[in-house]
């Protein structure tokens, strides 16, 4: 529906578009359909009973302190707290380099604000996190994907993209990315091709967002250093959040950036919203510093990980010979590519009327290319409905198959969004 007053609105807004993942969030509404949709953590895994007693004993023991307003740099508690784990994590930071923020996608804005001119440049990946480009777009940065393999990022691909650019006389000024369990697509950026991509960084001057909110949930495989644990010249800004690890509802995350950096981020934000919600960030603090979370973090890692397997298992069984799909050692995601005749958001009503969500992967994709692909969570659904949404969905992606086969116009002529006809 377009308001009346769509003519007073900003260049921005007129810009800003749905996000297809939040719009299929309101799928999950429907009991029906199982959502492989959404990167939803399992809810049955909230720590209800732990969130209550912190709760009663904060409001026994600080009174109104924790109604409060707060500092827009975040609790200091909380902020030492976080400084303290990511040590033990290889960084080497205070609390001073912290700023908590109502999630990480306000980071994503807050940084996008300070950095980003109309026209300005921003390096993601193809495919890339949706919320990360939907923050970029919205001031009016333009996108230049560089392609992925099993190992992320390729520095080789990410040189020659900003070489090219740099002979048209760009200069991209931001470069997001996912290293662990990239969201969408499972992948992990390797230890070198960190260090590689830091360097090309620091010789094209960009500013590197490492967006990680997924580090904690590794259930194969060996520990990759973060990319802000490399940084000599603080040109990492690092996202952590606990919207994976303990709850999203609070909306607690925190950014990690040199102490300049940080302050001028935290002038934004006060414009933004003064400071992030007191009541969440001292449930978080007390949930970290009592040792819940490690605690924590070990349940939802042996959970997470047999839903993977069990995932994987299905597709292994159900699906047809022409899927090819990741394995990842981590996070929430499986990227599957299925053959290129097929449009994953042409079947995705097929998907729904057999009562099974996906994503479609050019979502991800800052040009909309990848229309074959798709991106399947597994953190959120019960194990008995992976098994019964994977045969849903092994189904629909067959009868798509058949169709193709069976040369039905629909599937030989697909008209795209400008309504011209692709010929395949
Ligand atoms: N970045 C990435 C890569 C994500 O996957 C998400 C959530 N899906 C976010 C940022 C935003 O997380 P939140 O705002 O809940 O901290
Ligand atoms: O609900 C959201 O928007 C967070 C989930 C993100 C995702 O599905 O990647």
């Amino acid at each position: 529906m377009v308001s009346k007053f769509s003519h007073l609105y900003s260049r921005n807004a007129r810009e800003m578009k749905a996000s297809e993942i939040r719009e299929l969030l309101k799928l999950t509404e429907n009991h029906e359909i199982i959502s492989f949709a959404g990167g939803l953590p399992d809810p049955q895994a909230f720590p209800v009973d732990k969130v209550k007693e912190i709760v009663n004993r904060l409001l026994d023991e600080k009174n109104g302190q924790i109604l409060q307003y707060g500092t827009t740099e975040g609790v200091t508690e909380l902020r030492k707290a976080i400084a303290e784990r990511m040590n033990k994590r290889g960084m080497n930071i205070t609390h001073k380099n912290v700023l908590i923020t109502a999630g990480s996608q306000q980071a994503l804005d807050l940084i996008s604000k300070t950095f980003l001119d109309p026209g300005d440049m921003v390096i993601v990946g193809a495919p890339t996190y949706l919320g990360g480009t939907n923050a970029f777009k919205s001031y009016n940065a333009v996108m230049e994907g560089v392609p992925l393999d099993e190992d992320g990022m390729d520095p080789d691909l990410l040189a020659a993209k900003l070489h090219l650019l740099q002979m048209h006389g760009n200069h991209p000024e931001i470069l997001y990315l996912i290293p662990n369990f990239q969201n969408p697509a499972g992948v992990t950026i390797t230890e070198e091709r960190r260090r590689e991509i830091l360097e090309i960084a620091r010789e094209y001057d960009m500013i590197v967002i490492e967006d990680s909110p997924y580090s904690d949930l590794r259930y194969s495989g060996e520990q990759v250093p973060s990319m802000k644990s490399m940084d000599t010249d603080g040109r990492v800004i690092y996202l952590g959040t606990f919207s994976k690890i303990l709850a999203p509802g609070f909306r607690v995350a925190w950014c990690i950036a040199e102490k300049d950096l940080l302050n001028k981020l935290t002038i934004v934000k006060q414009a933004a919203d003064l400071c992030t919600n007191t009541f969440g960030q001292y449930i978080a603090s007390e949930y970290v510093t009592r040792g819940y979370l490690d605690e924590h973090v070990e349940v939802i890692k042996t959970l997470y990980m047999n839903k993977r397997d069990l995932m994987l298992a299905a597709m292994e069984k159900h699906f047809p010979a022409e899927a090819k799909w990741t394995k990842p050692d981590g996070g929430m995601f499986i990227w599957v590519t299925l053959p290129d005749y097929i449009d994953t958001k042409e079947m995705f009503p097929r998907a729904i009327e057999n009562n099974v969500a996906y994503v479609n992967g050019a979502a991800f994709f800052a040009d909309h290319s990848g229309k074959n692909t798709m991106r399947l969570n597994f953190t959120f659904a019960t194990p008995e409905q992976i098994d019964e949404g994977i045969q849903r969905l092994a189904e629909t992606i067959k009868q798509e198959i058949i169709d193709f086969k069976d040369e039905k116009p629909s599937k030989k002529f697909m008209p795209d969004e400008e309504g011209l006809v692709l010929g395949v």
